[in-house]
């Protein structure tokens, strides 16, 4: 075959995609390949259909193979495939912000546009550290994260972010970041229903790095509402509240990162709107666009955007010196208002609250099964945690990723934790048939 060419009918090398966080030499000697995907289902290339029990990557909310996105797509590539936003305009990401306005808490409801979470991360943190600077503090730039928070690749990110394998071989990381501890806690929390009820305390070691660092320093704390992708960690019952009112007592700004918890996951718009509790800015991606095109978006309050629009508008002064070739590209604002209209005409961003009962009591029901020592749920989100191998963390968890998908359905591990999330168009039936398959590779893998 002709150096790369690849009929689509042929299976391709393996040998020159690098694969993203992916063991990539043990892939190749047992790839799991997926072809198609159409509502709750992916189609395997061996034919198998796959229960989708995670989204794609917690980004299909709206399940897959949209019909009016890839119309809506295609229309806008036929339309105007690409337009500058520097110092020009179309009308789509117009559009797609002023409609996100209408989901976005009120007064949080300037967009910035960015391709991906990652982007949206170093955007807000950015945005924070030069609001600061707006409104005459430029002594504020440190920039607070946690322990196990996951805020994407980019340098930023990994900086606030908390898991040691994405910040160990990468330093120097961004200079001035502390973290605040993670709110993880099974001995006193296991088998919480919805939010866990101990640990709100442990916001309080904000006060301490106010108090180690002097609050005239710090721009911005960052925070997952619910962390997802070191397992599905819940914020305990009035943590968040408790460090918007650190936040609002030392002027700092509070950053919400909602790339995984925005458009529906929660049970309602974002988990802002869920736990009521409103921070200065809201990162997100994913949903945005049911994952059809990548896309990313920073919403920012209007004290923030509006201190930038100060002084003399006449000139060509720009007020912020960062943006992305593709921040508001037409083809994924096309898909965003087409994914808007879908979890609004389907009622999508409720959905999660509806299911979530009849979600958490299945998911609870594998509480005796072999190995569990935690199950916990919020919205359509539900995470196993199981006991590590002596001596092979992560490896019973990967077995049973293992076997679902060869029984046809797909989970997310992430060490000894399963995590889910699947489209919020499941219905009941398919909800029995996730913990079902789920139950039974529990079990199957449960022997040693
Ligand atoms: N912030 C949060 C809270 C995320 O969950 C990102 C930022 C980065 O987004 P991008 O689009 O740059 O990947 C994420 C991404 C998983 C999993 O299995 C989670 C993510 C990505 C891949 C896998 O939990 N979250």
């Amino acid at each position: 075959m002709a150096a790369g060419t690849n009929p689509a009918n042929e299976s391709p090398s393996l040998d020159q995609f690098w694969m993203p966080f992916t063991a990539n030499r043990h892939f190749r000697k047992d790839p799991r390949m997926l072809v198609g995907a159409e509502g709750m289902y992916y189609t395997a290339d061996d034919g198998h259909t796959v229960l989708d029990g995670t989204a794609g990557l917690w980004c299909v909310n709206a399940g897959h193979g949209r019909r009016e996105i890839a119309d809506a797509v295609g229309e806008q590539l036929r339309t105007m495939d690409f337009g500058p936003t520097f110092q020009m305009g179309h009308p789509l990401p117009f559009r797609f912000a002023e409609r996100l306005s209408e989901y976005l808490p009120e007064g949080l409801d300037r967009v910035f546009f960015t391709n991906s979470g990652s982007e949206s991360v170093d955007t807000a943190l950015k945005i924070a550290r030069a609001y600061q600077h707006a409104r005459g503090e430029p002594g504020r730039w440190r920039l607070i994260g946690r322990e196990r928070a996951y805020h994407g690749v980019n340098f930023g990110g990994i900086s606030v972010g908390g898991i040691v394998n994405n910040r160990r071989r990468f330093g120097p990381l961004v200079g001035g970041v502390d973290h605040l501890p993670h709110t993880h806690d099974i001995e006193r929390n296991a088998f919480s229903v919805g939010l866990p009820e101990h640990g709100a305390e442990r916001a309080d070691e904000l006060e301490r790095l106010v108090a180690l660092h002097g609050a005239e320093t710090i721009a911005a704390v960052i925070v997952e509402p619910i962390a997802g992708s070191t397992g599905v960690l819940l914020p305990p019952k009035g943590y968040l509240e408790r460090l918007r009112a650190i936040c609002d007592k030392h002027d700092i700004l509070l950053i919400f990162d909602e790339v995984i918890t925005g458009f529906g996951r929660t049970g309602d718009n974002f988990a802002t709107d869920r736990f009521g509790v409103m921070p200065d800015m809201i990162t997100m991606a994913k949903g945005m666009t049911n994952g059809a095109i990548p896309m990313g978006g920073v919403a920012v309050s209007r004290e923030i955007h509006d201190a930038f629009m100060q002084g003399d508008a006449r000139g060509p002064g720009i007020e912020l010196f960062h943006g992305y070739t593709y921040s508001g590209h037409p083809t994924a604002c096309a898909a965003g208002l087409a994914a808007m209209d879908i979890f609004e005409r389907e009622g999508l961003f409720t959905r999660g609250r509806e299911l979530e009962d009849y979600w958490g009591q299945r998911a609870h029901e594998l509480a005796n099964a072999p190995n569990v020592i935690d199950v916990r749920n919020q919205g359509l989100i539900a995470a196993i945690e199981l006991a590590p191998r002596p001596g092979g963390p992560g490896e019973r968890a990967f077995e049973v990723f293992r076997h679902c998908f060869d029984q046809g359905l797909l989970i997310r591990v992430t060490a000894d934790i399963i995590a889910l999330s699947p489209p919020l168009i499941v219905s009941t039936e398919e909800i029995d048939r996730l913990f079902s398959i789920l139950g039974e590779a529990l079990h199957a893998c449960g022997e040693e």
